[in-house]
């Protein structure tokens, strides 16, 4: 019977280590946005962003006073992002188009010839590399001349968004077949609004920010809906937007309504008028802000109403699920104004919670990160069973550290605990299809300058070339890729 044992036993320890490869058609890549790489701000006739004005306006507000005026200078240095992404293997490559280099009006009578012949370049030399381009066409840098009409709080933000978007699906569509619309409306809605700081610095918490949703919302579907009659049929590509979550829990077992409620105001704010059904607001959002604008002797509620055409075009403009996830949160009632806690912005002034970490979870660089990879899969299982059995690509998820060396075995860590998570979330049967490693480059970090570093490869910013250098994590993450499976060693040195 021993031998029964031992081939029993050798068959449990091959499908459990035969459980660690990752579903044939699964992708890989990395991802970077504009703002954060490109540099050359002032270039050609490229105009200002609402970046790079807030940068000058409030060099206080950056931890260490840095723009983005040249960053990582990909807008010179593109084809050595092109190598390395070749080298790690990537299947894609997830970047942002600066809508202030292709139409620096903001409107679509100017195309810029160097905007267009740049994001054209880059694109042909990614397919040619075999590298699939998935491309963002808002990483949070409005024209600062639309900022001057009000930027996203003015109600025809969504056409000229939507106007942006069909000059890019037309320039780009035959060779790019993943867009990504809107990156983050939580942070570029709700973090500017209530906090004012990130551009373009503007304080209006409780009124700003759902404005800014609203058209958020809008601004998207009329995107997708473009897509969907203008393009789609020639190109069959897919359009999403990138929702990044916190994943939430409950401090205690009394803390699981108000847990829930606070997903509501976090996710469904942004993916209720989307994905769900029934479409709109979640409804005991839309319920909490009546009520409290009532008692605040509002005529009509803060949160701007969707009219019924309005719900009904919005409502299942998606293809997947853009997510991104970095770290999590736990939830326990506040009394009413209490400060919120460690993420001062969403549905602030409108939700009395607390939100704090557990002991266990290690932090990482930046005020905001704890590291809990099981939260990817937790907020994985609730997004299925929130809005149904849908493709969710991961489009950000990484590491951020304070030492720039190329040793970075906590990143390795934080790579490979993540990942595990998303084969545990693929076993749940969960459709998740790709994973997007943020990011690409070290590069700049926004309020936090070039402090935190969430790179697979060091930037040196001495250098006036910006010399990309491997770490580690680019080794590992590169191996992971290849072998298509875990099963790889976490010290590997290949050259890259
Ligand atoms: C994302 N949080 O922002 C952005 O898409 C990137 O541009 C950025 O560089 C990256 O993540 C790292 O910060 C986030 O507080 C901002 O949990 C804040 C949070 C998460 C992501």
């Amino acid at each position: 019977m021993c031998w029964l044992k031992t081939v029993v036993i050798s068959f449990m320890v091959s499908a459990v280590v035969g459980s660690r490869d990752f579903p044939p058609d699964f992708k890989f890549g990395a991802a970077t946005a504009a703002y954060q790489v490109e540099g050359a701000w002032n270039i050609s006739d490229k105009s200002a962003s609402i970046w790079d004005s807030y940068v000058r306006r409030h060099p206080e507000r950056i931890h260490d006073g840095s723009t983005g005026d040249i960053a990582c200078d990909s807008y010179n240095q593109w084809k050595k992002d092109v190598e390395i992404a070749s080298n790690l293997g990537l299947d894609f490559y997830r970047f942002s188009i600066a809508w202030t280099r292709l139409m620096p009006s903001g409107f679509p009578h100017t195309i810029s010839e160097d905007g267009k012949k740049y994001y054209n370049e880059l694109i042909d030399a990614l397919l040619e590399k075999g590298i699939e381009p998935v491309v963002t066409l808002y990483h949070w840098d409005l024209p600062q001349s639309l900022q001057d009409l009000g930027g996203w709080a003015n109600p025809l933000v969504s056409d000229w968004f939507a106007d942006y978007a069909r000059v890019v699906f037309s320039l780009y569509g035959d060779r790019v077949k993943t867009w990504i619309t809107l990156n983050e409306p939580i942070i570029f809605c709700e973090i500017v609004y209530n906090t004012a700081m990130h551009a373009p610095g503007i304080l209006s918490a409780g009124v700003g920010n759902y404005i800014c949703n609203k058209h958020a919302m809008l601004a998207h579907a009329k995107a997708w809906r473009i897509y969907d009659e203008e393009f789609r049929p020639k190109y069959n590509g897919k359009v999403s937007l990138s929702n990044q979550i916190l994943w939430l829990e409950p401090e205690n077992e009394n803390d699981v309504e108000i847990t829930e409620l606070t997903r509501q105001f976090m996710v469904g704010m942004f993916a209720h008028p989307i994905y769900s059904k029934e479409g709109g607001w979640p409804p005991v959002i839309e319920k909490i802000i009546a009520e409290k604008s009532k008692k605040e002797g509002l005529p009509k509620s803060r949160l701007p109403t969707f009219t019924q055409e309005e719900i009904d075009f919005i409502k299942g403009t998606y293809d997947f699920f853009g997510f991104n996830y970095y770290t999590s949160r736990v939830v326990k009632p506040a009394k009413e104004r209490e400060p919120i806690g460690p993420w001062p912005f969403a549905g602030a002034p409108d939700l009395d919670i607390i939100l704090s970490v557990r002991p266990e979870w290690k932090p990482a660089a930046t005020s905001w990160f704890y590291i809990y990879p099981e939260g990817l899969r937790r907020q994985l299982a609730w997004l299925k069973e929130q809005y149904g059995d849908i493709e969710i690509l991961i489009t950000e998820n990484g590491y951020a550290s304070y030492d720039g060396g190329l040793d970075d075995h906590d990143r390795v860590q934080y790579y490979k605990e993540h990942l595990e998570q998303v084969l545990l979330a693929i076993e749940d049967g969960v459709k998740v299809t790709g994973y997007t490693a943020w990011t690409l480059i070290d590069n700049f970090e926004w309020s936090d300058g070039y402090r935190s570093k969430f790179g697979l490869y060091q930037i040196d910013f001495e250098d006036p070339l910006r010399k990309r250098t491997p770490r580690a994590s680019a080794h590992y993450y590169a191996s992971v890729i290849k072998n298509h499976s875990l099963d790889v060693d976490t010290k590997i040195t290949d050259e890259l």
